[in-house]
């Protein structure tokens, strides 16, 4: 078999137009969402996905500001740059980009983004409510993987899905997202990870396999079942070139699908962002927002 190439880059255009009209609409009644990107240091990767991020606000018409601060910032004055913009009634989504600087207490900072503006889902508030069965703001790369099954049509419900990786923003709450019974969803997932003994028993028994865990082709064909729909989240740099965590050119042969890389799974992460955003204005207009004493 040969593997339909999964065409992250076309579904994220079509996903961006079908938001442009949403933004379209809302802008009739005199409503622009806004959001706020937060760069910290000068990491070139996190420029680029900025970049990006940025280039997605202006195509759909949403508004966006830039906070780039040196890697020197004090903690204390990001957070209080944090409070400032939960208080901006013009932005509804704060994105901090990741990975922060060394010095910086990543999950402490992180606590203090609004759950209301939270459109990356990370605060403890919204993986709460994902663990709950109650989810409001989905993290960005595991909807984006879970949107890609779906406009492609490939099962869910009652398959077994294994996912290499158990990061706290990919593996884990996808992992949550794909076992809840929900639509989209009701599979019987594994989350496999850097301990897991006899990995291939896990991964060649996927329907879909989905891979997270940050090393280079590490997942080869000996380890994939015929047939298996395969989904490459990871992104790493080997002499100038992009390559996943699968070797493509190996496991395209016998899956029945592959997200490539790049131009699969990268794309939807920005478009899910968008999503949220939206979702954040929405939800601030509409008065949905909660107040958190916290
Ligand atoms: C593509 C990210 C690791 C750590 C922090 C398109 C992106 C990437 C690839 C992008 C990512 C990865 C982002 C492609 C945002 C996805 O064409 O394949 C877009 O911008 N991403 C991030 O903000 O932080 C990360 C990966």
């Amino acid at each position: 078999m040969t593997a339909t190439i999964i065409d992250g880059k076309a579904v994220s255009n079509q996903i961006l137009e079908e938001l442009k009209a949403e933004v379209d609409l809302l802008r009739e009644k005199g409503q622009q969402p806004g959001l706020a990107v937060i760069l910290v240091g000068d990491d070139p990767a996190s420029q680029v996905y900025v970049r990006n991020k940025e280039r997605a606000c202006k195509k759909l018409g949403i508004f966006s500001s830039k906070y780039c601060l040196p890697d020197t910032t004090p903690e204390e004055e990001l957070i209080q740059l944090i409070q400032k913009l939960n208080r901006d009634p013009n932005i509804h989504g704060i994105l901090l980009q990741l990975p922060l600087p060394q010095a910086i207490d990543e999950k402490k900072v992180l606590d203090y983004i609004s759950p209301n503006k939270d459109v990356d889902g990370f605060h403890p508030y919204n993986l709460g409510r994902l663990l709950a069965g109650d989810p409001i703001f989905l993290p960005c790369t595991p909807q984006g993987v879970q949107e890609l099954l779906v406009r492609y049509q490939i099962p869910i419900e009652g398959q077994n899905v294994v996912i290499v990786g158990r990061s706290n923003i990919v593996g884990k709450p996808l992992a949550m997202m794909l076992v809840q019974k929900a639509k989209a969803a009701n599979a019987t997932v594994s989350l496999c990870h850097t301990r897991t003994k006899n990995l291939k028993e896990f991964t060649s028994r996927a329907d879909i396999l989905i891979v997270a865990c940050g090393k280079a082709r590490m997942v080869t064909a000996d380890l994939v079942r015929p047939g298996a729909a395969v989904i490459d989240v990871g992104i790493n740099r080997i002499d100038g070139k992009l390559v996943g965590d699968v070797d493509f050119e190996q496991v395209s042969q016998i899956s029945s699908f592959i997200t490539p890389v790049p131009g699969g799974v990268g794309p939807m992460t920005i478009a899910m962002l968008m999503k949220n955003t939206i979702k954040a204005a929405k939800r601030f207009w509409e008065g949905e927002a909660t107040s958190f004493s916290f």
